[in-house]
């Protein structure tokens, strides 16, 4: 019988669809009906009526012409023309999951939000993970933001904290937000590049715009290639306010830690993944929740008053501004759980509506001038996309609190309000009324000042948190900012606007903008770009920063893919299943048939992936448990020594059966053996493999890979 080690893979097989085998009927034209029986309810149209065959059109004889009297054909074809919805103007490509929010302390002192008052407390929440630019087709591992959108349904309304896993942005008004996009988006006359900021138009916008050039820096670094939604970090960006009872105010700024750690991607790496699994981070979550693991993040705050804010040159209000950790600790305040898929994508995930001004009493906007335009931005788009003002009837929109109130009418309404009265105050006694003390109040902030179009001094240093996380990289992180900058501008065709980028880089980082000139060919260097504030020499760096310094040191939660043949020893095999599930991770198996394999010990072991579907992009680290008889076969196929040369490449830790020597070789491995390249028979070669993989990648090894000449990341 066929055997497959359980440990492997605590993950479902393939399909989690049940079959169920049906009677069939066959119609005169040779097509098969399944037809109701008492396990199966009776289909029916969207009027309720029950359906006879819903495979022939009504017609008159049968080669003649349709009748207009079907009105279920009219009624079938009509919903599906009007499937689709406007897709988001940005963050189009996204993918959402349900979980709770669970507060540790009360924080009472600081907001009088209800979620936050009684320790342990869970509150359902909703979150989506997105891209930016591309569209809703596009790959999940282009180099872009992603968003990390939050919906909590509180017991006092919906707080929605709209984020992203980059703490910053490419610009400090919202008005410039159309520009912005416009710019990243495909070229108009050409309808081309999507989901891609390498290309003319974005640069010259970037270019043009100084103030993104603490976002170019994020943008360029791996954080805009993560490895999974789970391993990524959010951030609100924006100062916030949390307001208490007594309406005192503490501005806030909110971070969410991902349990499993960071990790990101090679962009090498991520471009195959693209062609190998464009839904990459969609089946990612998917697997990882429907297997049991879910993710988990917990939400920390840097909380600060005005006159900490005063302490800086720069100001808080301005969303290119960090504070670094290391000078305000973020304290952790509660935890995210992802425990549960949405049951259809269309109608959660599509048709979830986040707004920023979603905020629940005790929770306030500051004077940020981009938070304030999105507050316009969120419900207007949602108009547009979802085709009325009735969206927050939908069930993901919907508060799970009470809610009553005097809107009604308008498309699609669901819900009006019942009985005579239908406005307030009114003498029927029907309906809800306003509550001046548990009701949402504004901060009473003191404003005044002249009306007019301006940007303060404050927001005017562009350049000095841009080298602040350049320096805060470790040396691979500052390689491959280089090298993304080179790839990214060597698209550019308009030689003006990479020459304005390595004036701007000059800013930054002469060394980091000499790199990358020299790579581009640059034949004399252009002057440093005018600043409007010199680049201040003399922040220190933030480890906080980087992903490497933060780096989990543990394997759980990633994936070993694990390259077997015909007579695999049975025993390695089971050994090293083992060892990764006490890790919490997971492998796969990969064979040159999808069939599997028989192993050393005669037992057939069905495989997750032939190695044409299974390519070593799609793992976090990869073993190859062959036998001398396949190897003649193996080092013969292109995939299998691709396997093994990207693995390389890609500096991931490799462990090998001796047998699998031959293919090391072929691959161009052999000779170029460090300490992630690891033979593993023995109970010692199994424990020292598995205790490494926590380093994720061997990042050391990078600087004597030579990738193909025709890559963009020469190293
Ligand atoms: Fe958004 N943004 N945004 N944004 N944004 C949208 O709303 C907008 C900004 C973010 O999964 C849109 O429902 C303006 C910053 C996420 O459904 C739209 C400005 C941050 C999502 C919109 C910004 C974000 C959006 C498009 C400049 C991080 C996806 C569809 C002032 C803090 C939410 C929609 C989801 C979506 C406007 C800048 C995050 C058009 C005007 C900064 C995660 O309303």
């Amino acid at each position: 019988m066929a055997e497959k080690p359980t440990p492997a893979s605590s993950e479902p097989k393939r399909s989690t669809t049940t079959i169920h085998d049906q009677k069939l009927l066959r119609g005169a034209g040779g097509e098969l009906h399944q037809t109701a029986d008492p396990n199966t309810p009776v289909l029916t149209t969207a009027q309720g009526g029950p359906v006879a065959d819903d495979q022939n059109s009504l017609r008159i004889g049968p080669r003649g012409p349709l009748v207009i009297d079907d009105f279920h054909f009219r009624e079938k074809i009509f919903h599906f023309d009007h499937e689709r919805i406007p897709e988001r103007v940005v963050h189009a490509r996204g993918y959402g999951a349900h979980g709770f929010f669970e507060t540790y302390e009360s924080l009472a002192a600081y907001t009088r939000a209800d979620l936050f008052q009684r320790p342990g407390e869970k509150t359902p929440a909703f979150v989506r993970f997105s891209t930016v630019a591309g569209s809703k087709g596009s790959f999940d591992l282009a180099r872009d933001v992603r968003g990390f959108a939050v919906k909590i349904y509180t017991k006092e309304g919906n707080w929605d904290l709209v984020g992203n896993n980059i703490p910053v942005f490419f610009i400090q008004d919202a008005i410039k937000f159309p520009d912005m996009v416009h710019s990243v988006k495909p070229e108009p006359d050409r309808g081309f590049p999507q989901a891609q900021s390498a290309h003319d138009n974005f640069w010259d916008f970037i270019s043009l715009t100084p103030e993104s050039m603490h976002m170019i820096m994020w943008l360029m670094s791996d954080r805009a290639i993560p490895r999974s939604f789970r391993f990524m970090e959010g951030f609100g960006v924006h100062t916030f306010r949390f307001v208490n009872a007594k309406d005192q105010s503490t501005f806030v700024k909110f971070h969410w830690k991902p349990k499993l750690g960071l990790q990101s991607v090679a962009w090498n790496e991520a471009v195959k993944i693209n062609g190998a699994d464009p839904d990459f981070h969609r089946r990612d979550l998917w697997q990882s929740i429907q297997s049991g693991n879910f993710p988990e993040w917990e939400l920390g705050v840097q909380l600060f008053d005005q006159e900490f804010a005063n302490s800086f040159d720069f100001d808080v209000l301005d969303p290119t501004k960090i504070i670094p950790e290391e000078i305000l600790p973020v304290q952790p305040i509660g935890r995210l759980v992802l425990n549960r898929m949405p049951d259809n994508f269309f109608a959660e995930t599509e048709q979830v509506a986040f707004m920023t001004q979603n905020v629940p009493p005790g929770i306030d906007f500051s004077n940020d001038p981009l938070l304030q335009g999105r507050n316009f931005s969120y419900l207007d788009t949602q108009l547009k996309r979802l085709g009325g003002p009735n969206f927050t009837h939908l069930p993901i929109n919907a508060p799970k609190c009470p809610f009553t109130h005097f809107q009604q009418d308008g498309h699609m309404a669901m819900r009006n309000p019942v009985g005579r009265a239908n406005y307030q105050p009114n003498s029927h006694g029907e309906g809800p009324r306003e509550t001046p003390t548990r009701g949402y109040r504004h901060f009473p902030a003191d404003e005044q000042g002249t009306k007019a179009r301006l940007r303060p001094q404050s927001f005017a240093d562009h350049y000095s948190q841009a080298r602040q996380f350049y320096i805060s990289q470790t040396g691979a992180e500052q390689r491959h900012i280089a090298s993304a900058l080179t790839f990214e501008l060597s698209k550019v065709e308009i030689a003006v606007i990479r020459e304005r980028m390595i004036s701007h880089l000059l800013n930054i980082d002469e060394t980091l903008a000499m790199t990358v000139a020299e790579k581009l060919g640059f034949q004399d260097m252009p002057k440093p770009a005018d600043a409007a504030m010199p680049t201040r020499q003399d922040l220190e760096p933030s480890p906080a920063l980087s992903i490497v310094e933060r780096g989990p040191k543990r394997f759980e939660g990633r994936k070993l893919g694990i390259l077997i043949t015909d007579g695999v020893d049975a025993n390695l095999l089971k050994g090293l299943t083992h060892a990764i599930a006490k890790e919490k991770a997971v492998c796969e198996l990969i064979a040159p048939k999808v069939g599997g394999v028989t192993a050393s010990d005669g037992k057939w072991l069905e495989a997750d992936h032939m190695i044409e579907g299974g390519p070593s992009v799609l793992f976090d680290a990869v073993a190859l448990l062959t036998s001398p008889a396949a190897m003649d076969d193996l080092v013969k196929e292109a995939t299998a020594r691709d396997f093994v040369a990207d693995a390389f490449q890609h500096c991931k830790f490799i462990g090998y059966d001796p047998s699998a020597l031959p293919l090391l070789e072929k691959a161009g491995v052999a000779g170029a053996f460090d300490e992630g390249v690891l033979a593993l028979p023995g109970e010692e070669g199994l424990s020292a493999f598995v205790a490494e993989l926590g380093k994720l990648r061997v990042w050391g090894r990078e600087p004597s890979v030579k990738l193909g000449k025709a890559s963009p990341q020469v190293l």
